[in-house]
Order: C-alpha cells, then structure tokens, then sequence
C-alpha cells in the first residue's frame, strides 16, 4: 500500500517588519502522525515567503495530498474560503480539516463560508489522528469526539471532548527535519536574536491562570515536559541543525520554579554557551532574584514582561491578578542584567477609567523596561472579555476586523472613556515612555541585534512622534 500524503500548511501573510517563527503546530502534528500511519508528509508555511494562495493550492495537487491540514489563527482566517475552493476543484477526493486558534476560537461557524470538511479545537494530534482513521480506516467521524464535521444536512458538533495528552514527553520533537530552518535564520526574528541559530520550543502546554481576553488552547492544567527531556531536544537541535539559541513560546514556562532551576542547571552542563530568550512564556512577577539569576547564567537575553495594565483595580477585572509591585522589582532587576525587557500594555478594558490608565503609564514609565507597546484591547471570540464586550457594545465587537492584523492594527474601545480620552492617553503613554534618556540610552546599549537596530528605527519615531505631535 502506498504511504498517505499528507500536505499540512499554516496560513497567512506577512506584512510587517515582524518575521515568523516555524510553524510549530503542524510540525507537532508530523511528527506525531508518522509515529502513527505509514505516511509521506510535506508542510508549508504560507508566511514564510508569502506565498500566493494559488501556489499553495499547486503544491498541495502536484503533491497529490489524500489529508489537507490548514492551521489558522482568526487573523488569517479569511484565506480559507479562497484556498478550500481552490483544493476541492483540483483534488475533490482530498480531505480538508482545519486546526488551530481560530478554530478554538469560533467552532462550529469555523466551517461556515469555506470547503473543509472538520474542524479540530485545541490540542491536534489526537483528534487527527482518529479524523485519519475513520476516514481511510474504514470508521465515521461522527464518532470523533468534539470535532466539527461537515455533513450533507449541514455543520455537525460531535459530542464530547478529546482528551488532553498526559503525558507531553511521550510526544515526540516537533519535525523541524521537514522544514527549510535555515530560511528562518535568514528573516527577523521576534526577540532580536544576537545570534542567528535560532530555533523555537515549545516546553509546557496549558497554563493555570484566567486571564479573560486569553484562549487558553492548551487548557487549564500545566502540562510540562521535564527538564531532561527539555535538555535533550535541545541537544538534538544543537547537533543536528547548528543551533546555539533557543526562543520559548510556552504560555507560562516558569510557573513550575524547580523545572525552571533544573533546566538552567543543565544549561550551564552544555557543551556550549547558548542565548535564551522568551517573546512569551514567562509570568514576571512569578520570578524571584535566584530565578532571574540562573536565566541569565543559562544565557537569558530577552524577555517579554506583560503588564497590561497597571491598575489593580483592572487587574482584578481581567482575572491577571498581576503583583504590580513584584512586576516592578523583577523587571528591574532583570534589566540590570542588561537582559532587553520589553513590556506589553493593553488599553481599553471594559469599564476602564482615566484614572486606571494613568496608573497604567505610571507604572509603565516608573519600571526599568526597555520597550513597551502601548497596544488597544481586541477581544478574540470564545474569550470571556469577548462576552463582556458583547454585551456592553455589540455594534462595536462586530465591527472589528481582525483580517491580516498584527498588533497594532486592531483599534477597539469598551472602556468608559471616549475614543478621544482612550487614544490620547495611548500616546500620551508612549511619549511620556520613551522621553526619557536613560531608557534611550539602555535600549541602543543593550538590544541583542545592534545590526538590526535600524530597521526598528523608523518604529521607534513613529511611536514618539505620535507622542508629541498629536
Ligand atoms: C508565537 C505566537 C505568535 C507569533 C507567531 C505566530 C506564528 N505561528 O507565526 C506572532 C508574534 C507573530 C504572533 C502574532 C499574533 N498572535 Co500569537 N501566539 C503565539 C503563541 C504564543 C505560540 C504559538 C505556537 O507556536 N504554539 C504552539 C503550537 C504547538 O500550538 P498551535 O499552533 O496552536 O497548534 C496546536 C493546535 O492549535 C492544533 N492545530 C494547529 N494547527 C492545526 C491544523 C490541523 C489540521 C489540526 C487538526 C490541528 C491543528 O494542534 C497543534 C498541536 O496540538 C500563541 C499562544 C499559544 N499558546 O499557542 C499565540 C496565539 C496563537 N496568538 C494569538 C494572537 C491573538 C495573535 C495576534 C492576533 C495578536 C494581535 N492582537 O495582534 C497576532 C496575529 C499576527 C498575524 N497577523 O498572524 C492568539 C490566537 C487568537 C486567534 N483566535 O487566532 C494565541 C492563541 C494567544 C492566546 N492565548 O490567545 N503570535
Ligand atoms: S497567563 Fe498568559 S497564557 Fe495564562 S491565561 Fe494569562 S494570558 Fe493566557
């Protein structure tokens, strides 16, 4: 018998100066799948040369897929009708399932206005791997839990839900053996790596808090791998692929404070020095002085420090709960480090004041943080701030259009303040930010890709001048 061909392809253009990172959903769901089925499996990441629908619809034929897997985040998500069309016309016997955030986030309506056959929410690799078997095994995929499917009386919910994967160490590595890396190492990468061998992990999965504008893909309960096995993957990358950084995506990496000091404590056995840098993942006010300690021996560079907001009294709505003082005190000194610190704001939370986001860019302003974007909330659908917003101002939510956005392109306001009150203070934030010298002067010192620096520039000034200017 043949082997299956399997065309797996995540979806969405690049726009900006932000590069993309491997497409590390599919590669999960390879390497699973091979340990499962005899299969021949291609992937494609759209964004990595922004590559024309119709040319991921002539791979996918030349290839002669049997399974399509599409992964989407809702931002991209205006592809599929395009792109379903296109491979139902050129290989009509194909099966088309979608995955990713975006089907988290709208479910069953993720099959309206496209082709695709089922959906799977969350965690992939279970649910695909019985969608296979039923579909070439001879089985029904009525009796996957928890898919959406479509049928010829319309969208079906199965019952039921697929169960989380227990233990994580029995998956195996992401296949990063069936993508070009290199070609990653030759685009801007999230954290400004100073080197560039970079590759991307991801090392727990869920996370323990409830952080209302969050989906949680990975559900409630940390799931971890251990620190050894953490450290062997990276042995494998370091040897197979030349790799010397390592760039965590997990949604909480630290909440586990003895994997923590255990995977730094193996680090420092390599028989390399590598950069460590965290564009996501670490829960600022969960680290101590030691912790900071052993992740910048480890070889820490980068950090990404969420606030969001600087109001307790928001933080409480928003289900953060973030410790504003101990946020401060850690950013602090993991800057004296001169590891670049790059905090995340959202404003507009529903029934935010003035008197909120002046605390907001007090604490923003008083922390030693290198950067900080100053972004507007925009709540996702299947978030519980999405509900709120809903039933504050309806008109609004639906009026936002989330196609190809990165982060500073969604503006929304479900606060209490006017637009005019909302983004005023916006800009008041980034200029009563960035105004500042000392903050200037550790930024060109301490930004771990000085060549790249001025690319950012441009940025820099827009986000000043619009401080001052308006
Ligand atoms: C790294 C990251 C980014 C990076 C790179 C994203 C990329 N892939 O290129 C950058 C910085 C560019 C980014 C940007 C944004 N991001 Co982001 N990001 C992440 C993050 C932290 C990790 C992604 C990752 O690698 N996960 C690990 C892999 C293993 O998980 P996965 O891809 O979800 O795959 C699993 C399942 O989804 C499923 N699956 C996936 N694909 C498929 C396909 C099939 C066929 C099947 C069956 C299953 C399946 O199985 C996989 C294995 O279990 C996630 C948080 C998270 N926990 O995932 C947010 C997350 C994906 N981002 C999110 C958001 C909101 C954004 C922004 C829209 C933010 C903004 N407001 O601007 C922008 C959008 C940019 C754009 N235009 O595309 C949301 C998604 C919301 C949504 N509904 O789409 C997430 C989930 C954060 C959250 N907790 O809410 N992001
Ligand atoms: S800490 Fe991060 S991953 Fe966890 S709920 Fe909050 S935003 Fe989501």
């Amino acid at each position: 018998m043949r082997p299956l061909k399997i065309f797996l392809a995540s979806l969405g253009f690049r726009k900006t100066v932000l590069g993309t990172i491997p497409p590390l959903g599919i590669m999960y769901l390879a390497a699973y799948i091979r340990t499962k089925f005899k299969v021949e499996i291609r992937i494609v990441n759209q964004k990595l040369d922004n590559m024309p629908d119709d040319e991921l619809v002539k791979q996918a034929r030349e290839f002669g897929a049997d399974v399509i897997g599409l992964s989407v985040m809702t931002t991209n998500a205006y592809g599929l009708p395009y792109i379903t069309n296109g491979l139902k016309a050129v290989l009509p016997h194909s099966l088309i399932v979608i995955g990713g955030p975006h089907v988290s986030a709208f479910e069953a309506r993720s099959l309206e206005g496209n082709m695709a056959d089922a959906a799977v929410p969350y965690e992939g690799e279970l649910a695909f791997e019985k969608i296979i078997n039923a579909y070439f095994g001879g089985g029904d995929m009525a009796d996957v839990p928890g898919i959406f499917r479509r049928t010829k009386d319309g969208i079906i919910s199965n019952p039921g839900i697929i169960s989380f994967i227990e233990d994580i160490d029995s998956l195996p590595f992401p296949a990063y053996d069936l993508i070009d890396l290199k070609a990653y190492w030759r685009m801007p990468v999230m954290t400004a790596s100073m080197r560039r061998g970079y590759i991307s992990l991801f090392s727990s999965r869920g996370c323990p808090f409830r952080c209302i504008y969050c989906h949680r893909i990975f559900g409630e309960r940390l799931r971890i791998h251990s620190a050894q096995r953490v450290i062997e993957e990276m042995k494998f990358y370091i040897k197979n692929f030349g790799v010397d950084c390592f760039e965590f995506e997990d949604d909480i990496f630290n909440h586990d404070r003895k994997r923590l000091f255990e995977i730094c404590e193996l680090i420092g056995k390599l028989e390399i020095r590598i950069g460590l840098s965290f564009p996501n993942g670490l829960r600022i006010d969960e680290l101590n002085e030691g912790a900071i300690d052993a992740l910048a021996d480890a070889g820490m560079y980068y950090c990404s420090c969420p606030l969001e907001s600087g109001s307790p009294r928001i933080q409480k709505i928003i289900e953060k709960n973030l410790n504003i003082r101990k946020y401060l005190e850690n950013v602090k000194y993991t800057a004296s480090k001169k590891i670049f610190t790059f905090g995340f704001v959202m404003m507009g939370f529903p029934s935010e004041t003035e008197e909120d986001i002046k605390q907001t860019i007090e604490a923003s302003c008083m922390s030693k943080l290198h950067t900080t974007a100053f972004y507007t909330l925009a709540p996702f659908p299947n978030t519980r701030v999405y509900d709120i917003a809903m039933s504050k101002n309806p008109d609004k939510l639906k009026s936002i259009n989330y196609d190809d956005k990165e982060y500073p392109h969604i503006r929304a306001n479900f606060s209490d303040m006017s637009d005019e009150t909302l983004y005023y203070y916006q800009r008041k934030a980034n200029r009563d930010f960035y105004m500042n010298p000392d903050r200037i002067f550790r930024l060109m010192r301490d930004f771990p890709q000085k060549q790249r620096l001025p690319l950012y520039i441009p940025e820099f000034f827009k986000r000043l001048s619009k401080g001052v200017f308006s």
